[in-house]
């Protein structure tokens, strides 16, 4: 089949295996008596500047509503800077106690968002969260918790699936670093894949380089399990730019995933977020048609009687819909309620054992 590569580039994080390098570290929302000094604290490298992107909701998940936000992080309190993160920060007077409720961040410059919730999960319905399911962070607090406490981020490391949820007892550390916590700088400031013939050319830049050793280059199907694919030296130690590239020329014929591995002298590492890569075919006949009542239908031939999976994936490659369906000779058609999903671009994928029929469509 004659393909077409086109590469979307995401930063893109859910808690589905990709790097999450701006979230939520510390909350309060609970204590005994009136409750009181509830905030929010959020991470976020230095080398993030935009930070009227990042944006906080808060969610009630009795009916998955917001209650507050969306916040900007420019009306936060800047706590401390260090180990090359700022700690941001905001007092709320009331953040709901469960339960369940949640916190929705997004970056959207790239599109990374991280939902959390406490005491349960649930699925929001309105504001910048609908159709999300929440995870549940599996610690909580209560109405005998005592002043001054919180939840936070314990562990090593640069990102949030680095980091456990644990307990402070009347030891909060609003907008300062928390108690157990090693947050390490991030030293990758840009990494980006493009097309090139029939592979797939990353390229990514560090600001500084402190005992770096080298890069592994790893790939994945599924965007959860990687395999090292290649390496690359690293600059040792530099307050400079340097720019690095690789070239993948067997790129999977469906979505490639991307990952850096950064490894320094001493054998420590840090993952850098996630690219994607997929393939769009331009021998196709598949059709997608929308209309107002976000009815989304799809047409195409068939020449037999086959068993088909119908996927739909938003850019950052996560599968937003899937199902078995069944194709007749001739001309096909299939419908199916988008609501729930929110505006903008998609990849429609129909795969059958001889292929895969890939187009766009835009919500
Ligand atoms: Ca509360
Ligand atoms: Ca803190």
């Amino acid at each position: 089949m004659n393909k077409l590569l086109l590469v979307l580039i995401f930063y893109l994080i859910s808690l589905s295996g990709y790097a999450q390098t701006i979230f939520i570290n510390e909350f309060h929302y609970d204590n005994t008596g009136s409750d009181t000094i509830e905030f929010v604290e959020v991470v976020v490298p230095v080398a993030v500047t935009d930070i009227a992107n990042i944006k906080v909701s808060l969610y009630n998940g009795n009916d998955g509503t917001k209650y507050a936000g969306e916040t900007s992080l420019s009306s936060f309190t800047l706590g401390s800077t260090a180990n090359g993160h700022h700690y941001y920060y905001k007092d709320y007077s009331s953040i709901q106690n469960g339960s369940p409720d949640g916190i929705f961040i997004k970056y959207y410059t790239t599109g990374d968002y991280l939902f959390l919730s406490y005491e349960g999960i649930f699925t929001a319905t309105n504001g910048p969260a609908t159709g999300l399911t929440s995870t549940d962070i599996g610690v909580a607090e209560s109405g005998s918790t005592q002043v001054n406490s919180s939840l936070y981020l314990s562990g090593n490391g640069s990102q949030y699936t680095d980091f456990t949820w644990a307990v402070s007892s009347g030891t909060n550390t609003k907008g300062a670093a928390n108690n157990g916590q090693n947050l390490l700088p991030i030293t990758i400031s840009s990494f980006i894949a493009k097309t090139l013939g029939d592979g797939v050319q990353l390229q990514w830049s560090t600001s500084s380089e402190e005992n770096n050793d080298y890069f592994s280059i790893e790939r994945s199907q599924d965007g959860v399990h990687f395999d090292e694919i290649g390496q690359i030296n690293g600059a040792g130690s530099s307050k400079t730019v340097n720019h690095y590239q690789f070239m993948d020329k067997l790129p999977f014929s469906s979505i490639s995933y991307y990952r850096l591995k950064q490894v320094d002298l001493n054998g420590d590492f840090s993952y850098s977020h996630i690219v994607v890569s997929i393939p769009i075919s331009t021998a196709t006949d598949l059709k997608a048609f929308s209309n107002a009542a976000h009815e989304l239908e799809l047409h195409w031939q068939a020449s037999g009687q086959n068993k088909l999976q119908l996927y739909i994936y938003d850019l950052s490659g996560r599968i937003m819909y899937k199902r078995p369906i069944e194709e007749h000779p001739g001309e096909n058609s299939y419908s199916l309620f988008m609501s729930g999903i929110s505006s903008g671009l998609y990849i429609i994928q129909l795969e059958d054992p001889a292929g895969k029929q890939m187009i766009k469509w835009l919500k």
